[in-house]
């Protein structure tokens, strides 16, 4: 295949994985049976806020079965506060995995037991007598920042954990030279991501060896590695990750938090100790997220041009967002990205992130690009309603065209490519827009009341947070195996989103293979590169760019070797299938032979030319060509990273007699720049815009004012389920990136940002004539019906 041809990318090859899953044999964490393994269970504080006063274990001892007990107080001998997530300059606090003194949020772990079995570890925790002295609770913003609130943190002084803003352009010229001044407030609701797994982990000690192996359902095994040994006091080169299958991440797998506990145990108790989390656990304790207030003003000219943003972002980061869960950074990823798409001359904005008596506010797909998402692309439809604009063309008119990039954005990113215009038209197209439009004004004549929303996306694939960079590079190794397969090891981790399957796919256009020539290893700490997992949709920007920059380094070595062989120039050389052959004779030499011969049997002189290293395989580090190491306007060091983009439209309609809402059109047209697997990312965009369906229409995490988490299960935590999920449409426009070796940037989030806009922006559309304003998700029946029953009775 002569040099740069491709075969694999762009094709919808099946998945690999699939293989092992569709046969039910995918390894989870759960399924790692030890001999002699205990099992834990973990004591949860039924307060949201309370001092410990006491713990009294001994029932619990004594039971049957029971090999060890530990509470907070007894466990701060063995382990050092967890270690934070996030390296961001920001209030972090002194936490550790079991609580010491005391409690702040209901679910919070207060004691924990190893024992023979869970059912032994269940019945011991109600054995523990714990004696609390209730504190006062705040579980809003508003509570939160009271002058005299009561502190989650007194030490602090506030319960401000992050606080950051900034002010670029001549924002008051641009609001007073405006012929148009809009402001509204936007608030999201809590929800989070409910993977199929919870957490889990498994860990085994050899104290001996000062050995600890853990296998960890997480996104980042080396990540989690460093958290480990940092939180117990381990060499870290002695600490062993191995990530087998993983029932979704969603980025709710980046900490290593409650996975401490069962690693304490093993040390402790000398056996393999388990730690599974139950639903009821993962609701309670997992990583959570939205629930915020946006103030927003918009100044713009007579057609709707916007000349500048004034932003106030305030966002409810329960108990945590640093150590806990690594929440606390969206709050300035919003800020960073709340201009999205469009053309902003004059930016201030405020960001803050509070602390209260709820759950733990963490990464949850869209890691802060939501919470910039929604009030923009709500706004879009207040100001497009108000101006009598329709929400295409405000859109249109406000965009950063394709000519422009790479576009330094007013917020500071700086966006590679992108071609916002033709995602729109696309998206309007695959719903057949105009035909739409005409049909709701006859159907709103008969009562049927049909809406239409657009919400555009646009979003960092690979991280990039204002006050912070993020370590920006990714390795991969390939190696030739002497039979003339590839072994390609990377620091991604599959979570279900199928890079077994795109990464083989890169590696065999380079190198002229099949896919299954390709074998893709991760998951492994010991037998992996210090890679950084996957978070941020970085996999296909970094991940990608560092295994084809690998595998590019191999085929020159392979031709050089080959040339050697052959006795031909290199130029004289290609890669054909598994096999190097000359271009102008029949010479020729397999990849098995090559890799006997550079493996096993080398020559006297070395059959690989002093120019290469020696062996068959190729390592490289692959970074950010685009990383500015002078402090921009606003002293922060950026690194520019790829930015993908997408248009979803949806059609609803909405029941006025129930409230019910019926999405009868979806679609998507996204930008990736060059797709690897059209068919993964089609799944990707599915997967990703039932999540954020669900979030516009149901999930909702409910807590009264106490503090307690009225819904933990699934029955009273609703889910979507394919009878809300329409078809989707999709469309792929390719933009290449610039800055990456192959074009392709991430977009595994992006789906789940747009939908709660797109459909609260329908949902308006549809109830125009009542005038409705949505102000509040989820938009569950009972919430459409009070909307419309309010606003019918303003109207008259
Ligand atoms: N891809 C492609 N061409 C592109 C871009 C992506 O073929 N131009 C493919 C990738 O190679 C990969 C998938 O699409 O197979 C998603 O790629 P990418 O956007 O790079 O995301 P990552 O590999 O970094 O995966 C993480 C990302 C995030 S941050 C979350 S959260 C998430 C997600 O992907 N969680 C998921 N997708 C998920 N999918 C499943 N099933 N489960 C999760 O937990």
């Amino acid at each position: 295949m002569a040099n740069g041809a491709r075969k694999w990318v762009g094709a919808r090859a099946k998945r690999k994985e699939d293989v092992r899953f569709v046969t039910g044999r995918g390894r989870y964490t759960d399924d790692v049976k030890l001999p002699g393994m205990l099992h834990a269970a973990v004591l949860r504080s039924p307060y949201a806020h309370a001092r410990i006063v006491n713990i009294d274990t001994s029932k619990a001892k004594q039971l049957e079965g029971v090999m060890a007990v530990i509470t907070g107080e007894e466990a701060k001998k063995f382990w050092k506060p967890l270690a934070p997530t996030i390296n961001i300059s920001m209030k972090v606090p002194e936490l550790y995995a079991i609580a010491v003194d005391k409690v702040r949020f209901a679910g919070e772990p207060v004691a924990a037991v190893a024992a023979v079995s869970r059912y032994v570890a269940e019945d011991a925790l109600d054995l523990i007598r714990v004696e609390y002295e209730p504190l006062p609770v705040v579980t809003s913003v508003e509570e939160a920042l009271e002058e005299g609130a009561p502190l989650l943190y007194p030490e602090w002084g506030d319960n401000v954990q992050v606080d950051w803003g900034c002010s670029i352009g001549d924002v008051e010229g641009a609001f007073s030279k405006a012929t148009h001044v809009f402001q509204e407030e936007f608030t999201q609701h809590r929800w989070t991501g409910v993977p199929m797994e919870g957490r889990a982990a498994v860990a085994d000690y050899d104290p001996y060896c000062k050995q600890m192996t853990v296998w960890m359902s997480t996104q980042a095994p080396n990540q989690s590695r460093t958290l480990i040994a940092q939180t117990l006091g381990l060499p870290e080169q002695n600490v062993r990750v191995i990530t087998q299958d993983v029932g979704g991440g969603f980025g709710n797998k980046l900490q290593a938090d409650a996975e401490v506990i069962p690693c304490l145990l093993a040390m402790i108790t000398g056996r393999p100790v388990k730690w599974t989390e139950s639903r009821v656990e993962n609701l309670l304790s997992g990583m959570q997220c939205r629930d915020y207030v946006w103030k927003l003003q918009v100044a713009a000219d007579g057609n709707g041009k916007i000349l500048g943003i004034k932003a106030d972002l305030v966002g409810n980061i329960g108990c945590d967002g640093t150590v806990r869960a690594a929440g606390a950074g969206k709050i300035l990823v919003a800020g960073a990205y709340l201009p999205g798409p469009y053309k902003v001359p004059a930016y201030e904005v405020r960001v803050r992130g509070v602390v209260t008596n709820k759950g733990p506010y963490g990464a949850y797909r869209g890691y802060g690009k939501d919470i910039a998402n929604f009030p923009m692309e709500r706004m879009m439809q207040v100001m497009s309603q108000k101006l009598g604009i329709p929400p295409e063309e405000l859109r249109r008119r406000n965009f950063i065209r394709p000519e422009e990039f790479p576009y330094k954005q007013i917020s500071g990113p700086l966006y590679d490519s992108g071609n916002f215009e033709a995602c729109l038209d696309k998206a309007l197209e695959l719903i057949d827009y105009a035909n739409v439009r005409n049909k709701q004004q006859e159907l709103r004549r008969q009562g049927k009341y049909l809406g239409i929303g657009l919400a555009f996306t646009l979003e960092p694939s690979g991280g990039a947070v204002p006050n912070c960079i993020f370590n920006g590079y990714e390795p991969a190794r390939v190696r030739l195996v002497p039979e003339g397969g590839v072994q390609v090891h990377t620091g991604l981790q599959n979570i279900g989103q199928g890079i077994e399957t795109t990464l083989a796919q890169v590696v065999a256009d380079e190198l002229n293979l099949d896919l299954d020539d390709v074998k893709v290893i991760f998951g492994d700490t010991d037998a992996m590169p210090y890679g950084l997992g996957v978070w941020s949709s970085r996999g296909a920007t970094y991940g990608v760019s560092a295994v084809k920059e690998a595998a590019r380094k191999l085929r020159e070595k392979i031709l050089a070797v080959a040339a050697n062989m052959l006795q031909v120039a290199v130029e004289d050389l290609e890669i054909d299938y598994k096999s190097v052959c000359s271009k102008t004779s029949d010479k020729r030499i397999s990849f098995r032979e090559l890799g006997n011969a550079v493996h096993l049997w080398p020559g006297p002189y070395g059959l690989v030319p002093k120019e290469h290293e020696a062996g068959l395989e190729a390592s490289v580090v692959w970074t950010s060509s685009v990383v500015s190491w002078t402090p921009d306007e606003l002293g922060r060091i950026v690194l520019y990273t790829t930015h993908p983009s997408s248009c979803l439209a949806v059609v609803v309609e909405v029941d006025i007699e129930t409230g019910q809402i019926k999405l009868l059109d979806a679609a998507v047209a996204h930008d990736c720049g060059t797709v690897i697997n059209p068919t993964i990312v089609e799944g990707q965009i599915q997967g990703g815009t039932a999540q954020g369906i669900g979030g516009a229409l149901m999930e909702e995490l409910k807590y009264d004012s106490n503090g307690q988490l009225l819904n933990v299960d699934m029955s009273t935590y609703l889910h979507p389920t394919a009878m809300e999920i329409p078809d989707l449409k999709i469309a792929h426009i390719e933009s290449p990136s610039p800055f990456t070796p192959l074009g392709s940037k991430g977009m595994g989030e992006g789906p789940t940002i747009a939908p709660p806009a797109a459909i609260a922006n329908a949902v308006e559309d549809a109830l125009s004539e009542f005038g409705v304003r949505v102000s509040e998700l989820p938009l569950t029946p009972d919430r459409v019906f009070e909307l419309i029953k309010r606003f019918a009775v303003k109207a008259g």
